[in-house]
């Protein structure tokens, strides 16, 4: 099976968690594009969405259905999203779509956060996918610094991409994260840092891994 029809997959098999009069968090990449396509299909049966980027957004008004502020539905029942590397204990690496930060707002705001992920994904120890740091332009250097201080890593700027929030993007590569919650946490205090593609101390609810038939984590 296809990397691609794992993804719609698992997608599709998302679409169970949505439940009549929901505001949905919905995620960005290839894989939150086959649910935001299902959920076009149940459109009339939800209250609304709560976009985590512009591309999203775009897809999601394309089908018609509505995009909602975060400061004005308050918490939401669910959040839908892909990423880019998941352990066993449902952390995870996001921000290989430079999303991270709106995607790490919404699942804090979510009671569930259910995951989308193709097998490809899975890893014993996080890290082989390098991790996305969202970082303000003036302090590129600075942060680069000293997260070869702190982790070993190599960080390596993501040039020419600019995130949604007017931030640059930093992806560190060699890391074997033993710790993604104490790395999350140190990665963040650094002056700078706008988010870590970390979701450790907030890790997915459930995990629904793409195939015939999806199975569910
Ligand atoms: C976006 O910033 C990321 O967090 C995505 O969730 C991640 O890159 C997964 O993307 P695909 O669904 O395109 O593989």
């Amino acid at each position: 099976m296809s990397q691609n029809e794992a993804k719609r997959l698992a997608a599709e098999k998302a679409i169970e968690y949505v439940e009549d009069g929901m505001v949905v968090g919905v995620g960005t990449g290839s894989t939150v594009a086959f649910f935001i396509d299902a959920l076009a299909r149940i459109k009339h049966r939800i209250a609304g969405t709560v976009s985590s980027s512009e591309q999203s957004t775009e897809r999601l008004r394309g089908h018609g259905i509505e995009v909602l502020e975060l400061n004005d539905t308050g918490d939401l029942a669910l959040y839908v999203d892909g990423a880019d590397e998941c352990d066993p204990n449902k952390r995870l690496i996001k921000g290989g779509g430079a999303a991270l930060t709106r995607e790490k707002i919404i699942a804090e705001a979510s009671d569930r956060f259910v995951c989308l992920i193709d097998p490809s994904k899975q890893v014993p120890v996080l890290g082989r996918f390098p991790l996305p740091i969202e970082v303000i332009p003036m302090a590129r250097s600075l942060v680069a610094r000293r997260i070869v201080a702190l982790t070993g890593g190599q960080p390596v700027w993501r040039d020419g991409v600019v995130t949604d929030n007017g931030n640059l993007v930093i992806d560190v590569h060699n890391l074997s994260i033993t710790d993604p919650v104490a790395l999350e946490r140190e990665l963040s205090q650094v002056p700078g840092v706008v988010s870590v593609g970390l979701f450790a101390r907030r890790p997915a609810d459930v995990v629904i891994v793409g195939g015939e038939p999806p199975r569910v984590l």
